[in-house]
């Protein structure tokens, strides 16, 4: 058990019951050239959540706890991209374009990968989702209920978006979320603060938000 801080109140929780959920750390949002640079935004501002997920992920790592990545994206033949998501951006930067990462958010292109930093290990499942939200046409849900998780801790990018969709989306399902503030990242620093305040606000409406330095010190003091 640990005795973690957070917003909008500390929490007690089991590890043996949690999940270490990072939500699209991938080239395509992170890098220049991806599906992230292609609408417009700044991706720079996306990297200062690379270190602290790192931390986590290793301590995570350390204590046997399942750690589960995501990637956005679609099929080479775009057949389960919305013909009305594909719509958007460019003409010439659409999804399924050539890019400088091969072409924007399909699977199995470089662009599509995890970071190096973040990357999973062979035994860390990796959910391929073809919407913002995690639990959207995937088989997390299945994974989560056959390993008796009841909590995520949640990282990645963007907070507002891929993070807050499937916050809510395991919210509504029972899941105790706990998102780690600076693990997390956005294009619109104050799309990141509010959407974090979104989360915590009536009591924790959608979950909790803590930091990677609480959650570093709970561990260090966790019990049996
Ligand atoms: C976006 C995401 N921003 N992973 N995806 O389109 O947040």
């Amino acid at each position: 058990m640990i005795a973690l801080k957070a917003n909008p109140g500390a929490l007690q929780i089991d590890l043996a019951q949690t999940a270490l959920l990072i939500i699209d750390m991938q080239r395509d949002f992170m890098e220049p050239g991806g599906f992230g640079d292609s609408l417009g935004n700044d991706v720079s501002r996306l990297r200062v959540a690379i270190e602290p997920c790192r931390r986590v992920l290793r301590a995570a790592r350390a204590k046997g706890m399942l750690v589960i990545h995501t990637r956005e994206g679609h099929r080479p033949d775009l057949s389960d991209a919305p013909p009305a998501k594909v719509a958007r951006g460019k003409p010439s930067s659409r999804i399924g374009a050539p890019g400088p990462m091969g072409r924007i958010l399909v699977r199995g292109e470089p662009g599509h990968g995890i970071i190096e930093e973040l990357a999973p290990l062979d035994n860390e499942p990796v959910v391929d989702k073809p919407g913002k939200g995690a639990f959207y046409q995937t088989d997390l849900e299945l994974m989560l209920r056959n390993r008796r998780i009841a909590n995520l801790l949640v990282c990645g990018v963007t907070t507002e978006v891929c993070v807050h969709t499937t916050v809510r989306e395991a919210n509504d399902r029972g899941y105790i979320c706990v998102v780690l503030a600076d693990c997390c990242a956005s294009y619109f620093p104050e799309f990141h603060a509010t959407g974090l305040a979104m989360i915590a606000a009536q009591g924790g409406i959608f979950g909790w938000v803590s930091s990677s330095d609480d959650l570093m010190s709970a561990l260090s003091t966790s019990t049996a």
